[in-house]
């Protein structure tokens, strides 16, 4: 936690870019329930003598009332609805191509540039934080700061659905320090390559999107639209519930790389008992550390992975029910898109709210990991 001390750090613009390709809950739930019946018919003798499970069939009733998910954007579509796939289809792109993680952030990055009324002239550091990254080096976030023609450094940085709050308080430290004059810190989420599309449990979460913020000094900020940072606050607690062992130990330990295990796996239920109170707890000690009430809020930008979820947090806060405006919901449309969730919360919903006006950008995911910012309108 840092309390608001001399330099002031104002976050002066977001982006995001959305891709085109939309998957309904219909269409995911007909191709699901027609691989599943497949899959049934072509194991049931395994199945009959109780050697592999039967696949159970999903349903869209089910997905919208445990999540609040409607649809999703994908990064492509193709491949996600073949039950002969069952995995997007991404194209291949030569080393001196631009990558596609890279591109994605980019197009996000160039927004929150505009917002902020900044040039590659202006900043200094690049963060890419994520849920993945494409590859493990050169860093993703290097790539972009080449692209874009920043000087300064770049780097990138994995903390799962916390990755966007976490990296923006290294960006705010590195402020407050003076070792940056002006963030770029961008999360491109690229997250239906990990979906088990095969697995009725998993297949509806996730979606793909890009998200970035720019951060600096109060002194250089020019944008109509900004707001100071009180506060950061962050905690992990170990928790093996949200997972995916894919790694660069696959090449030698001879298991199958691609294997389930390899991909997003959960104890869903178990998740939303454990991380809500902890997140509930961090903001609540947060805003008094900061000498404030819960009440005092005029916006949360949580984290997007589930409605009923993010009602209980705010309720566990407040001791009430609140009107939807205060927290708002991207999850219908965009579904859990990992660390941008909050940040494109944050960068639909934040026009309307008046110089003074107190929000805070939460975020709580796997690792356990859960990271906080108070901000103010300027
Ligand atoms: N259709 C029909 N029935 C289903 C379906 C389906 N699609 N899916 C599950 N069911 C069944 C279950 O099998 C279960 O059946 P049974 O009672 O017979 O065992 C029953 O419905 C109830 O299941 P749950 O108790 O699991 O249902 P919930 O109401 O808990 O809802 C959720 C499941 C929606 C997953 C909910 O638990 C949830 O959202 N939990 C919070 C999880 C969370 O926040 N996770 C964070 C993950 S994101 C993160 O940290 C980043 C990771 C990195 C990104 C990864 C990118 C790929």
């Amino acid at each position: 936690m840092t309390a608001s001390l001399s330099p002031r750090i104002v976050i002066s613009g977001s982006g995001i870019w959305t891709p085109t390709d939309v998957i309904t809950n219909e269409e995911l739930v007909e191709s699901y329930n027609t691989y599943a019946e497949k899959f049934n018919s072509d194991h049931a003798a395994d199945i009959a003598s109780g050697k592999i499970k039967e696949k159970p069939l999903s349903s869209v009733r089910f997905i919208e009332k445990s999540s609040g998910i409607k649809a999703r954007y994908v990064y492509t579509k193709e491949g996600i609805l073949d039950i002969n796939r069952m995995r997007p289809k991404f194209p291949e792109r030569k080393e001196e191509e631009l990558s596609i993680q890279a591109e994605i952030g980019v197009f996000a990055a160039r927004k929150a540039m505009a917002a902020a009324g900044k040039t590659a002239a202006d900043i200094d550091a690049v963060i890419v934080a994520g849920a993945y990254t494409q590859r493990a080096y050169p860093a993703i976030a290097i790539e972009i700061q080449h692209e874009l023609g920043i000087n300064g450094f770049g780097f990138d940085m994995l903390v799962a659905c916390s990755a966007a709050t976490f990296g923006l308080h290294r960006a705010y430290d590195s402020l407050k320090s003076g070792s940056t004059k002006c963030v770029l810190a961008i999360n491109p989420e690229l997250n239906t390559p990990q979906v088990n599309f095969c697995d009725r449990d998993n297949h509806f979460i996730f979606g793909d999107v890009s998200a970035a913020v720019i951060m600096e000094r109060a002194e250089t900020c020019t944008s109509p639209n900004s707001y100071e940072i009180l506060g950061t606050k962050a905690l992990t607690q170990f928790s093996s519930n949200i997972r995916s062992n894919f790694g660069h130990l696959s090449y030698v330990t001879d298991d199958d790389p691609f294997g389930e295990d390899k991909l997003f796996h959960q104890s869903g239920r178990i998740v939303f008992k454990e991380v809500s109170p902890i997140a509930a707890k961090l903001m609540s000690e947060h805003l008094a550390i900061l000498g404030l009430k819960p009440e005092d809020v005029k916006r949360f930008w949580l984290h997007q992975a589930n409605i009923n979820m993010n009602n209980m947090v705010v309720k566990e806060l407040l001791g009430k029910d609140v009107d939807e405006k205060v927290i708002p919901t991207i999850l219908d449309r965009y579904a859990n898109t990992a660390s941008a969730g909050s940040i494109i919360a944050f960068h639909l919903y934040n026009n309307d709210l008046k110089k003074g006006d107190l929000g805070v950008i939460c975020s709580f995911g796997a690792g356990y990991s859960v990271g906080s910012l108070v901000l103010r309108k300027r």
